[in-house]
């Protein structure tokens, strides 16, 4: 199939030797590209290992679509086990790495083994070097940045870790471009633990194209439709802060540690404030429809803010400024925390404070705490080292019924929609493939416009097929979906791209195979990795069922967990999983997953 570079390169950064390898034809048709790549090679290549250990890998991974002159095309998967959740985890940062990554030759870096100094690794085409980093290290993501930048070239691609990944803090990222964060369930802490500060790539060759005039012809249409829909100058003015206002109307938006879903004070942090007050705005490669909004935070420095970071480390600590929500959002950035993780953990130990259940004052709303408890977090000290591990290990820690509002599903925590009124988004967060997260299924927007109440098996098929189309298609392909998500672009186009890249016509029932051959191979990596791994993984907290609303126009409501366990073995079923949540072996056998099949670990009730 054209499209591909066609190799993966692998580096041992135990040996410093590299070496490349081909990528088969069976493994393009099969997995298409970025997470499905990851995936397999991470059940292929790690089993049953300490993901902070050497035996761990780190796969950056694109598709046939990522670097292509197409809308939004500027993407990457990072993906590795992760130490947050011990099961499978990645994320999808926008990178000039991703690019460049491509033109130097390759569609995977597979990175293993550990160094014993600092390094970082300069990938300049063929060209591998395991270089020094004892100057970059400490440092944190702005500065060593610009450090790489001066020293490779402005337009180099890189790819870095904070301090909080140095220090092996089991939620922190990988950064780009002082703005874009990715690797949410702690890849930037297996980075850390292999001593790799960063990856610099810099590529000058071109990516090898079935009909290369058509897909420069198909990008420019795709670029014109985008900028020609009537939302797209709302989405240039807010971006994903769009949302904000909504979610606080539709008493979805986190609220002091997701107990409610409207925010007194949201009028002083939503998208019109952010659009008053932005100084700048960047994105991704090959975008047309930049996101990250910039605004001037309460030091006066450049912040880059989107929907989740504000959220998080808005209304569910109870802070009311827009400028200080920017300064935590910076100073996550610079330490390399994520963010929603971040959030999750002040606003647990904001809670923990005020149920006496530790003795430091840590109060909704202060500021001044709340940037010590990033710095701790990071260096993984004082309160900062409880919560480290996640808030599944805090609470496991403090006891006490705080598991109950600890928010996360299989160790990594929930992203910023609260669910006491949306059992599809909690069904979402429960079967997302890397714990509490909404990039595979963002199906709100559409429960909230049809039938919210309901609990019904239309609500699961939907919730599905944002699967196959988010978490299947966008991440294997590998390309942005905020284009299709925000201002309604074409689906039909993607059909298109793929066949004037690889020469390979396929149709979306096929991108949907390719999706749901992934999940199940994902599905099984956790219970490989985690023998207990089964049904009762899949539910959202208990707050969310037990604890009702206490104010608003939805006061009193909450989620009837026999309900959403009836939607849940709707879910299995339609998956052609087991009642614990395994994918069967006729399962794994239809989709050509023998090694899975053969390896199946049987039910656990
Ligand atoms: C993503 C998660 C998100 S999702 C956000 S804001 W979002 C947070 N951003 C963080 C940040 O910033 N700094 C930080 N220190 N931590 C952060 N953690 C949070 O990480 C991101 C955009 C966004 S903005 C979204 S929804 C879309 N996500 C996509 C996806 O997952 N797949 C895909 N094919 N396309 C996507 N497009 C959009 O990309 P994770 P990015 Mg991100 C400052 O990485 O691990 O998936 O977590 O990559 O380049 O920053 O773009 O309202
Ligand atoms: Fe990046 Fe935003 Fe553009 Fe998507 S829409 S490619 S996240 S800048």
């Amino acid at each position: 199939m054209k499209g591909y570079a066609g190799k993966m390169l692998r580096v041992d950064l135990s040996n410093r030797r590299s070496s490349t390898e081909e990528i088969s034809e069976g493994m393009k048709k099969d997995f298409l590209g970025g997470r499905g790549f990851a995936v397999k090679l991470l059940w292929d290549e790690v089993k049953r290992v300490d993901p902070l250990s050497e035996k761990n890998k780190i796969v950056f991974s694109t598709g046939p679509l990522t670097g292509q002159s197409l809308p939004s095309s500027g993407k990457m998967v990072i993906a590795s086990k992760s130490p947050l959740t011990g099961g499978y985890g990645d994320g999808n940062i926008g990178t000039r790495a991703a690019v460049h990554l491509r033109k130097a030759g390759y569609d995977v870096l597979i990175v293993e083994g550990k160094s014993e100094q600092p390094c970082y690794l300069l990938i300049e085409n063929e060209q591998v070097k395991v270089m020094d980093a004892s100057e970059l290290w400490g440092k944190n993501t702005f500065e060593a940045q610009d450090l790489l930048e001066r020293k490779h070239g402005r337009n180099s691609g890189v790819l870095l870790i904070g301090p909080a990944g140095e220090n092996q803090i089991r939620f922190s990222v990988v950064m780009s471009q002082k703005g874009r964060a990715g690797g949410r369930p702690g890849l930037g802490a297996v980075m850390g633990s292999k001593n790799l500060k960063a990856v610099v790539i810099k590529g000058t060759g071109s990516i090898p194209n079935f009909d290369d005039e058509k897909v420069m012809e198909f990008g420019k249409k795709g670029y014109e439709e985008i900028k020609g829909k009537e939302s797209y100058d709302f989405w240039v003015k807010q971006g994903t802060m769009q949302v904000f206002d909504w979610c606080n109307e539709n008493i979805c938006l986190p609220t002091c540690n997701f107990r409610e879903g409207s925010f007194e004070y949201s009028k002083q942090l939503d998208g019109y404030v952010l659009e008053k007050t932005k100084v700048d705005r960047k994105g991704c490669p090959l975008c047309n429809m930049q996101c990250g909004n910039i605004i001037k935070d309460a030091s006066n420095q450049p912040s880059e803010l989107e929907y989740e970071n504000v959220g998080m480390l808005g209304p569910n600590i109870g802070m009311r400024s827009l400028p200080e929500v920017a300064l935590l959002n910076r100073l996550a950035d610079e330490w390399g925390i994520d963010t929603i993780s971040l959030g999750n953990a002040i606003g647990f130990l904001m809670e923990a404070s005020e149920k006496g259940l530790i003795p430091e004052k840590v109060g909704w709303g202060d500021f001044e705490k709340a940037q010590e408890l990033i710095m701790d977090i990071g260096k993984g000290v004082g309160l900062g080292k409880l919560v480290s591990r996640g808030v599944r290990n805090a609470s496991e820690i403090l006891g006490n019924g705080s598991r109950r509002w600890a928010m996360q599903v299989k160790g990594l925590e929930i992203s910023a929609y609260n669910c006491h009124v949306c059992p599809g988004m909690a069904l979402s967060f429960g079967t997302s493939p890397i714990g509490g997260s909404h990039k595979d299924a963002w199906v709100i927007a559409w429960e909230i416009s049809t039938d919210r109440l309901s609990y019904s098996k239309e609500k699961v098929e939907k919730l599905i097929e944002l699967q196959r189309i988010r978490g299947g298609f966008f991440e294997c392909a590998t390309v942005c979906r905020l284009p299709w998500v925000e201002v309604s672009f074409g689906l039909h186009w993607y059909p298109e791209y793929v066949e004037a890249i690889t020469g390979s016509r396929m149709s979306w029932e096929d991108f949907y195979r390719i999706g749901d051959r992934i999940y199940n191979l994902i599905r099984a990596y956790w219970k490989r990795e985690i023998p207990s791994f089964g049904r009762s993984w899949d539910f959202p907290p208990d707050r969310w069922f037990e604890e009702p609303l206490s104010q608003g126009r939805m006061k009193g409501m909450k989620l009837d967990r026999q309900k959403y366990d009836h939607m849940l073995t709707w879910y299995y079923e339609l998956r052609g999983w087991d009642q614990n949540g395994i994918p069967t072996k006729e399962t794994l056998d239809h989709f050509g997953l023998r090694e899975a099949s053969n390896e199946r670990i049987g039910s656990v009730g």
